[in-house]
């Protein structure tokens, strides 16, 4: 009779923390969870029924474009702010506010953590008590900046201390910068956030050091060509570049850094730190639960799961390229996160046709990523696989010269990869086509020829 009377209890205790249900639940509201909302909206006629989609983000704000957090938002000047930038901005699409949310029916359930997923029962637990179930799942949580704590670096918490994933993380860093006019940054990471946050510093009139353990900046990526023209326009602007080396320790005083220090024994007293040493899929809350490849969650070409309810996309999917031969990819690019929502959301809303999907590789998706510093403007289109070939004028003048060149990686006579820095939006979009196709170098030479981009001197 007590076990019945207390296991009653136990349900009842239950059904109170029982909280709502929707048919599709999009985890985490970023990049990728914004563009699915709007797809989700355009498949339905401009709505969803009520109690249809949810949108759970631990950030406060509804989903916005990220890159503007390292270009316009650190701006000294006309700097981007919210409402300006939600999505879907960023592909000159509709201007997604949190008003737009509630006029299409889409609930947006903000500043709250889900802290554990149970895929047998199709609940989420969030860290406010309440478990929300869901009918399908599109996991939506894009990655983490890596901590230098990870790197054995400890009082990386410090209040002059910038990492730069968030919006919370952009308004500590402006006012962090706002505090150290005329004085000195160390950034910690020559990568994308190391090249973006360095331009957005000298912008804001401070000094910038450069420390990275690697021989050049974005050395996974760029050639030593391509690096050489940015380091010495970066050079020109009055960045010191430490290559080769790495930061053992911050020097710390009333909470605030005062120095890096290298491995060498070399001391770079600091106004203020940037760090950007990389970053980590969040597919944590899945382990044991689905399959994982290449440090995030492994999805088909439509985006699904192991598990048939869920769905992932955006920096946390891993999914097979059709491009690529079906080799299986994770990219954390904005384009990404922007389409494979869309495909997401289309393959749920529009069921598979067996036959059709028969034998197709995977996504037919063609990788792109750009970056934006100074004056500059580079565009990616492809695989960086194969003999890389220089056209173009790679000298970085004083720093304020227009630039034009183009880097083709060809691999069996074709173009795989091809990057582009100044092209026209003309030359941007041909450039993606003949990567597209796979044309073949000569074709594409003998275009760049024309517009008088010639073969560059090899290093
Ligand atoms: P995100 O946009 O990171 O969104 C993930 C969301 O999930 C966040 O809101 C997060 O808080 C939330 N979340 C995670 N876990 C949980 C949880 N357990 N509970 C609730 N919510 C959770 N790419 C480019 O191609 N070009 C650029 O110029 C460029 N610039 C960038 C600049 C910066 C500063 C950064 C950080 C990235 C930049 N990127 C750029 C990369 C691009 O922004 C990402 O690839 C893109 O944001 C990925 O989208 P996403 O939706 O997968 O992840
Ligand atoms: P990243 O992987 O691009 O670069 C990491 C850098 O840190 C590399 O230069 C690496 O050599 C260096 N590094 C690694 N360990 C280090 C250590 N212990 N000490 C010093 N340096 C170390 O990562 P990121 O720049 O931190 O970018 C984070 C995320 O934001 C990525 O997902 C990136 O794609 C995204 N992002 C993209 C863009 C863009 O596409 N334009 C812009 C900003 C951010
Ligand atoms: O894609 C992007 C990008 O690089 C930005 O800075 O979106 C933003 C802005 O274009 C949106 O305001």
């Amino acid at each position: 009779m007590v076990s019945r009377v207390s296991q009653r209890q136990t349900e009842i205790e239950k059904d109170s923390q029982m909280g709502r249900a929707f048919a599709y639940v999009i985890l985490g509201g970023g990049v990728a969870a914004g563009y699915a909302a709007l797809e989700f909206a355009r498949h339905r006629d401009g709505g969803v029924s009520p109690g249809e989609l949810c949108i759970i983000s631990d950030e406060a704000v509804a989903p916005y474009e990220r890159p503007a957090l390292s270009k316009g938002y650190l701006l000294p000047r006309g700097a981007a702010r919210l409402p300006g930038f939600h999505t879907c901005v960023g592909a000159n699409d509709e201007l997604l506010t949190e008003q737009w949310y509630k006029d299409h029916g889409i609930e947006l359930v903000l500043a709250t953590r889900v802290v554990s997923a149970d895929l047998q029962q199709k609940t989420l637990l969030t860290n406010t008590g309440e478990t929300i179930s869901y009918g399908t799942l599109i996991v939506a949580t894009g990655a983490r900046a890596s901590k230098l704590e990870e790197f054995g670096v400890t009082g990386s918490d410090a209040a002059n201390v910038c990492y730069l994933r968030s919006l919370k993380d952009a308004d500590k860093m402006v006012g962090v910068m706002r505090s150290c006019h005329g004085g000195n940054a160390v950034v910690i990471g020559g990568g994308y956030i190391g090249m973006e946050c360095a331009a957005a510093l000298v912008a804001n009139e401070i000094k910038v050091t450069m420390v990275f353990p690697g021989k050049r900046c974005m050395d996974r990526f760029f050639t030593p060509k391509i690096a050489e023209f940015y380091e010495k326009y970066y050079a020109a602007k009055g960045v010191t570049f430490i290559k080769g080396a790495r930061v053992t320790s911050l020097e710390a005083s009333d909470g605030r850094v005062a120095a890096a220090i290298l491995r060498d024994g070399r001391r770079l007293p600091a106004d203020m730190v940037v760090v950007g040493v990389g970053a980590r899929a969040n597919a944590g809350l899945f382990d044991g639960q689905l399959a994982m490849e290449k440090g995030g969650i492994r999805v088909n070409g439509r985006m699904q799961t192991s598990d048939y309810a869920v769905y992932a996309v955006g920096d946390v999917a891993a999914f097979p390229v059709a491009l690529l031969g079906g080799q299986v990819r994770r990219f954390e690019h904005v384009d990404c996160a922007r389409r494979t929502a869309r495909r997401a959301v289309a393959a749920i809303l529009e069921p598979a046709d067996g036959a059709a999907e028969q034998g197709k590789k995977g996504y037919d998706y063609l990788p792109f990523f750009y970056s934006r510093v100074f004056g500059l403007s580079w565009q990616f289109y492809g695989d960086n696989v194969g003999e890389a070939v220089h056209f173009g004028d790679f000298s970085p003048g004083s720093g304020h010269a227009t630039a034009k060149f183009v880097v083709l990686w060809v691999s069996g006579g074709r173009v795989s990869g091809a990057f582009i820095e100044g092209g026209s939006r003309e030359e941007n979009e041909e450039t993606a086509g003949a990567v597209r196709r796979g044309a073949s170098v000569a074709e594409v030479a003998a275009e760049l020829l024309s517009r008088g981009l010639a073969f560059a001197d090899q290093e």
